[in-house]
């Protein structure tokens, strides 16, 4: 394993963390609570590996995410769309996104910057095509790849016509049949299991610190078990296991003694609120029915795969999805992975890329939240985004405060994190004005959606300044607006 890599991750965590204790050296009055360990993440899809070292030094360490999930770095089918990704022709980090070298220092770059990497782990399945070349040249065939597997490596499940999976009601046909005709890997198999375990073990040996296993729910979960066990105990787990309801044969519970899961049903319960405009209590119930533990979910607002199918909110919606992204990142349950992705209209269309096929990259420069409006390829940049970084601040300084039951008078909703910080959100398209009681400490704070404290700004916020008096907190929360203050962050 990556010794080397692996403690220049934890000293670079370390001095992130120190710095933001340094600066409530300088805070107000009131003597604040430490900040807790970062836990967020940010997915970067379809990023090529440049970019993300650029960012993780730029933005993502700066604004306070302990982790980067990437999109998969393996060789795979050529083509223009995203998708080509999801279908590997070998384990040769050499790929639409970059080059092993490039692969490498981009993750020494964000240890350094205190952000783990995560990588996205295609090991259900190899290619769907019958036949090609891969990117980095590789020939291949449907169920042969030269040096790596043959015929027999492959479940040829025999349950339907084609081999594909149509019924999700059975697990045979769920785990051992062809996702959309994608090549299934017997994961049953003990040279298969150490194939797989050696390239994700050649990742970790770069200074990765984990995985998400794309499309676990159609492995056996003893199979990607036996995987994982055969990686360090330390290395991180995010299964993707979508939550299909109880008609399903593979349910996310099965997942949870492996690492974590992400969590569909969080978004689909949140989501539809924030859209429709009007939040009520319980928005989000504790304990969350038809969900993981908390210490088991990786939640988000949406990802590559749901912004293109169910998600109700994503980067379209602008101001209505950074309140839904605000009050994941206040939430208490699970650990809030933000996604960032690019604007498109054609749900196939990849990144812009060169003629050599490689995505051409972006960084987030001068990006402060959503856009106005959007043109295929622009990078939606949400991990540079004022709020987002306020929230990481809150989230930090809420620790493991509880979420006090919601709060809020007309179209503003809210809730506390207990004595430590409080968000308020109107989803509303009209400005409100509520009076709530809190627990904070009397005094100024600064808003953090609209930029915190900024020492050198009359009045000592850069945006939004606001009083608690007697225990009570008067704020006017614009339209599709939010207001968030915590205890790190007084004038
Ligand atoms: C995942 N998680 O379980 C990924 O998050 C998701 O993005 C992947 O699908 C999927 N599982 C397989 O890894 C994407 C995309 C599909 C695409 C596949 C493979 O959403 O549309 O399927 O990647 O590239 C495409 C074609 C499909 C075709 C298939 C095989 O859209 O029509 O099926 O390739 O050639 C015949
Ligand atoms: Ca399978």
């Amino acid at each position: 394993m990556p010794r080397a890599g692996r403690r220049r991750a934890a000293a670079a965590l370390t001095s992130v963390v120190v710095g933001v204790v340094a600066l409530s050296g300088c805070a107000g009055p009131a003597a604040s609570p430490h900040p807790a360990q970062p836990d967020a993440g940010v997915q970067l899809f379809q990023r090529p590996w440049t970019s993300i070292a650029t960012e993780c030094a730029a933005t993502i360490g700066p604004a306070g995410f302990a982790w980067v999930l990437t999109s998969p770095p393996q060789e795979h089918i050529t083509g223009s769309q995203w998708w080509t990704s999801y279908q590997p022709v070998s384990y040769t980090l050499d790929s639409k996104l970059g080059t092993a070298d490039e692969f490498a220092a981009m993750v020494d770059a964000c240890n350094a910057a205190g952000v783990k990497v995560v990588v996205d782990a295609v090991i259900n399945h190899m290619a769907g095509i019958d036949d090609g070349t891969g990117f980095a040249g590789t020939p291949f065939s449907h169920d042969d790849y030269p040096g790596l597997y043959t015929a027999a490596d492959f479940h040829h499940c025999a349950l339907t016509a084609d081999d594909d999976i149509s019924d999700y009601s059975s697990r045979e046909q769920v785990q051992t049949c062809e996702l959309s005709n994608l090549a299934d890997l017997d994961t049953s198999s003990p040279t298969v299991r150490s194939t797989i375990a050696s390239y994700l073990n050649g990742l970790l040996d770069l200074g990765v610190t984990g995985f998400r296993i794309d499309a676990a729910k159609h492995m056996a979960a003893d199979d990607v078990a036996a995987i994982v066990e055969m990686l360090p105990k330390d290395t991180m787990i995010v299964s993707e296991t979508i939550r299909g309801g109880a008609a399903e044969a593979v349910q996310p519970e099965e997942y949870t003694s492996i690492g974590r899961v992400l969590e569909f049903q969080y978004a689909r319960d949140l989501s539809p609120q924030v859209e429709g405009g009007v939040l009520s209590d319980p928005l989000l119930e504790d304990p969350r029915p038809s969900h993981v533990a908390s210490k088991d979910a990786v939640v988000f607002i949406d990802n590559h795969d749901t912004e293109r199918g169910e998600a109700s909110l994503t980067y379209r919606d602008r101001g209505r999805y950074l309140l839904a992204n605000a009050l994941m990142l206040a939430d208490d349950y699970g650990t809030p992975l933000v996604y960032s992705g690019y604007a498109f209209t054609d749900n196939d269309a990849g990144a812009p890329q060169d003629d050599t096929g490689h995505v051409i990259g972006w960084t987030c420069d001068g990006v402060t939240g959503p856009h106005d409006a959007y043109d295929d390829g622009d990078g939606v940049c949400t991990e540079a985004w004022t709020a987002v970084a306020g929230m990481l601040e809150f989230r930090a300084y809420a620790g493991d405060a509880p979420r006090l039951p919601g709060v809020g008078d007309g179209t503003v909703y809210g809730f506390e994190r207990e004595a430590r910080g409080i968000l308020l959100v109107n989803p509303s398209n009209d400005a409100d004005t509520v009076t709530v009681r809190t627990g904070l400490p009397d005094g100024e704070y600064c808003d953090v959606i609209s930029g915190g404290r900024a020492a050198a700004v009359d009045g000592g916020c850069r945006g939004t300044a606001l009083i608690v008096d007697h225990g009570e907190l008067t704020a006017a929360v614009p339209g599709i607006g939010a207001l968030a203050i915590h205890v790190g962050d007084r004038p």
